[in-house]
């Protein structure tokens, strides 16, 4: 067998986080595809999400988490929450992230998920490009080392694409050796309905204004696809009937912005001119609905 073969490595590594410290955003970057969305906002994410790199030493199985919660207020976030927790099993790396301006009680939080004496965990302190590097970074990384025995602390800008193959480098070190588990040309582990509903999602939250994204879902009604388009029929479900209003805008400009937005995105992923179709339900209370929220895949 020759030597590069044997060195080859292959493995999970989950990330995670407290809210909108740039996870997806990581993973994006790291990956080199949209497999996950994105948003100024807390609480984008809401699925275990994986998105894969593989490379001519390793293959990386990235692992996106919801940001971890210290509010359970509804059923949605303690089923993200779950889903956090169920990520840190079977994993083989742990990639924590907490943004450069520094700890918060948050982060502790979710440090206080991992087992004390775990070997496997490497700390990313993102959004350097935030603060001025030398004078925060440096006192931040021995407190961090304080707070937890981290296999690694690397400081990066996943935005900037600053310091993220130090990352890769460090994250294979702790792969074990091992086969490819995917083809070279699989970068996600979920449907292009599903990616499409993200999308969707995305851009709602994107345009809408701050309390309303966390009563939004998106459900794709009918998809029908030749070679040559495709032609996407979607439903974007909102918690309550004073929020339908708001969702489609004046004479229906806010939802025409979204629905071109993610046409124009889909129609990237498709590699296809796209024909997006979206309409507006209430579905009160959507968040504590058992059945709902399987139906959106949150079981
Ligand atoms: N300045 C700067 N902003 C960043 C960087 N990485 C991510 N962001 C921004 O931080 C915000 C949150 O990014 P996300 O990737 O959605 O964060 P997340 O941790 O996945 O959030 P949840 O899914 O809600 O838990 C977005 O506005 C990103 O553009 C970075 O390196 N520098
Ligand atoms: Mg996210």
């Amino acid at each position: 067998m020759n030597e590069e073969v044997q060195d080859f490595r292959s493995g999970y590594v989950a990330v995670i986080g407290r809210p909108n410290v740039g996870k997806s955003t990581l993973i994006n970057a790291l990956v080199g595809e949209k497999v996950s969305i994105t948003s100024k906002k807390p609480q984008t994410t809401r699925d275990r999400i994986m998105g894969v790199l593989t490379t001519e030493g390793a293959q990386y199985i990235f692992v996106d988490t919801p940001g971890f919660q210290t509010k359970h207020t509804s059923q949605l976030l303690k089923h993200m929450n779950e889903t956090v927790r169920r990520s840190l099993t079977d994993v083989d790396v742990i990639v924590l992230v907490i943004e450069a301006t520094g700890w918060t009680g948050a982060d502790e939080q979710v440090l206080g998920l991992l087992p004390k004496d775990s070997k496997n965990v490497i700390l990313a302190i993102n959004k350097t490009d935030e603060v001025k590097e030398s004078e925060v970074i440096l006192p931040l990384i021995a407190k961090s080392m304080e707070k937890f025995p981290f296999a690694e602390v690397v400081p990066i800008s996943a935005e900037k694409d600053r310091q993220l193959k130090v990352l890769l480098s460090v994250i294979r070190k702790l792969l074990p050796e091992g086969e490819k588990l995917y083809e070279d040309d699989i970068y996600t582990d979920k449907s292009p309905r599903f990616l499409a509903s993200e999308i969707i999602r995305e851009k709602a939250f994107r345009l809408l204004g701050d309390e309303l994204p966390y009563g939004v879902a998106v459900m794709i009604d009918k998809w029908e696809e030749t070679d040559e388009r495709a032609s996407i029929y979607a439903t974007l479900i909102v918690n309550r009937e004073s929020h339908k209003g708001i969702v489609i805008g004046e004479k229906g400009s806010k939802l025409r912005e979204i629905s071109r937005l993610a046409r124009q995105d889909i129609s990237a992923m498709l590699g296809k001119p796209v024909y997006l179709e979206v309409w507006v339900r209430v579905r009160k209370g959507w968040g504590d609905d058992a059945r709902v929220l399987k139906t959106l895949g949150y079981d």
